[in-house]
């Protein structure tokens, strides 16, 4: 690499750790206020004019810092320094005082003639979240002082609190993941050990909370802390409902990186009655209830600036474990992970990812077995994923926002087992598709309506088992309304 080329990185990269400017907007005074144009070094700025019968009083939206850049307003021929005392009020509450030691500067006045403006001084204020009035009153000597008032923002703002409550409802058309023929069985009383059940489609109400903690330095760095507990209550078969609880902290560095860490559980989770070798061979226990509980910690690391293509890497640890007739299901699966966002138009944003998960299950429940030649199932697979999803925002209704978004995800799982005994796990690839759209509909600057349909299909092939799809592959189909409700505000 030529040197110049290298200083030429070092440069960028410099300018992307560089924390941002900090912004300051100008506040105009409530009221009737002479504006005054003072050059300085070739530049003009709109001051006014304070004076002990006119406080200055300005609206300002915290948190954020109020500065006033203050010059006492010097007669000519006088360049005697000045203190000058000035007082500040936030909504009225008790004074400042500042003491400022004024001295005479280089400006010039555009329109006034037989004085000059002063060096400058500044008084600074941190103002609270919300709007707030502050007031600035010229104390001593009697005189003029040109003040220029500003709304800066904070280094670092104060944690603020956000939280995002919903109410969902869901109807799945096949609760149970049911093959068309278990359907059929349930439907007509067949075999009803196997299905003791309502139904095999579910209404559901999901209830969901979320909470987050975030603190940020504008343009520089943000910390979010954020916990959520989710709700999936059955109306028809409560051995359905379960629940999931998680927790993620996450570090961006604003123009750079994003990290984030992750857990969340499943404490439980009944998938359906499923044949058991080890149970006695009598119809009314053969099936036995299996249900898994469920630990994932997750780690992400990304790119975090408003580019237009960014990265993230990911990896997924996943922990199963399975109730005590079926502890041959519990599984350890790593997941690894990329997804590639892009941004190319306005308001459409399209999301790629692959993640390949390698997965391993114990395949055995007795002492002296082991996964090669138990008489068990071994869930042991690979597992390719694809997902695209496409988020576009559409426009408005009615004055209303509209979100929609619609996605599609391929997932091929390859069995591995070697323990010919478990034919329907040796030599089984599984396929599956999973393609849905969600229409989102901003009802207040805090509510929201969301209504998603979703359609899956699995299909299994098996050299051992030709006929396996008729009891392994289904389809299933889910709609749902959404009510969601968000807030926040400083904790300040
Ligand atoms: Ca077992
Ligand atoms: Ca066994």
């Amino acid at each position: 690499m030529a040197r110049s080329a290298r200083v030429m990185t070092v440069l960028v990269l410099l300018a992307l750790l560089a924390p941002g400017a900090t912004h300051a907007a100008k506040l105009m005074p409530v009221g009737q206020h002479t504006p005054v144009a003072l050059g300085v070094n070739g530049t003009v700025y709109r001051y006014f004019e304070l004076t002990q019968d006119a406080p200055v009083r300005v609206w300002i939206e915290g948190p954020a810092v109020f500065e006033a850049i203050l010059r006492w307003r010097f007669a000519d021929g006088d360049d005697r320094a000045t203190d000058v005392v000035v007082e500040t009020r936030i909504d009225g509450a008790s004074a400042v005082r500042h003491v400022l030691h004024m001295r005479p500067g280089g400006g010039t006045y555009a329109d006034i003639e037989d004085a000059s403006p002063g060096r400058s001084e500044r008084v600074r204020l941190e103002v609270a979240s919300g709007i707030h009035g502050v007031q600035l009153r010229l104390i001593s000597p009697e005189g003029v002082v040109d003040v220029n008032p500003l709304s800066k923002e904070l280094d670092v703002l104060p944690w603020r609190f956000d939280w995002r409550g919903s109410l969902r409802t869901t109807y799945d058309s096949n609760i149970y993941r049911y093959a068309d023929d278990d359907v059929e069985d349930f439907a007509d009383g067949e075999r009803y050990e196997r299905y003791p059940h309502e139904t095999t489609d579910e209404f559901r109400i999901d209830p969901a909370f979320g909470v987050s903690f975030v603190r940020e330095a504008p343009g520089s760095r943000t910390t979010e802390v954020r916990g959520s507990a989710a709700f999936f209550l059955a109306t028809s078969n409560g051995d359905k409902s379960f629940a999931k609880l998680s927790a993620r902290y996450t570090e961006t560095l604003d123009r750079l990186v994003r990290a984030s860490v992750s857990y969340a559980t499943i404490p439980a989770y009944h998938i359906k009655y499923v044949w058991d070798a080890d149970a006695p061979s009598t119809a009314a226990t053969e099936y036995r209830s299996c249900d898994f509980r469920k630990h994932s910690l997750k780690a992400e690391l990304g790119t975090a600036g408003q580019l237009p293509v960014e990265l993230t890497g990911w990896w997924r640890y996943d922990d199963y474990g399975y109730d005590q007739d079926f502890v041959e299901y519990d599984t350890w699966s790593n997941t690894f992970g990329a997804r590639v966002m892009a941004r190319p138009v306005k308001g459409l944003r399209i999301d790629g990812q692959y993640a390949y998960r390698r997965s391993l299950s114990r395949g055995y429940d007795e002492l002296g077995e082991d996964r090669r030649t138990s008489d068990d199932s071994d869930t042991t697979y690979d597992q390719n994923e694809y997902e695209l999803v496409a988020r576009w925002e559409a426009g408005r209704i009615h004055g209303m926002p509209v979100v929609l978004r619609a996605r599609g995800k391929l997932l091929q799982r390859y069995y591995l087992t070697g323990n010919v005994n478990d034919e329907y796990h040796a030599g089984r690839d599984d396929t599956m598709w999973i393609a849905g759209a969600r229409v989102e509909l901003g009802l207040t600057d805090s509510t929201s309506l969301v209504c998603a349909y979703e359609h899956r299909v699995r299909t299994s092939e098996s050299d051992i088992v030709p006929t396996i799809g008729d009891a392994k592959d289904y389809d299933a189909d889910r709609f749902s309304v959404q009510f969601v409700v968000e807030g926040g505000r400083f904790l300040d």
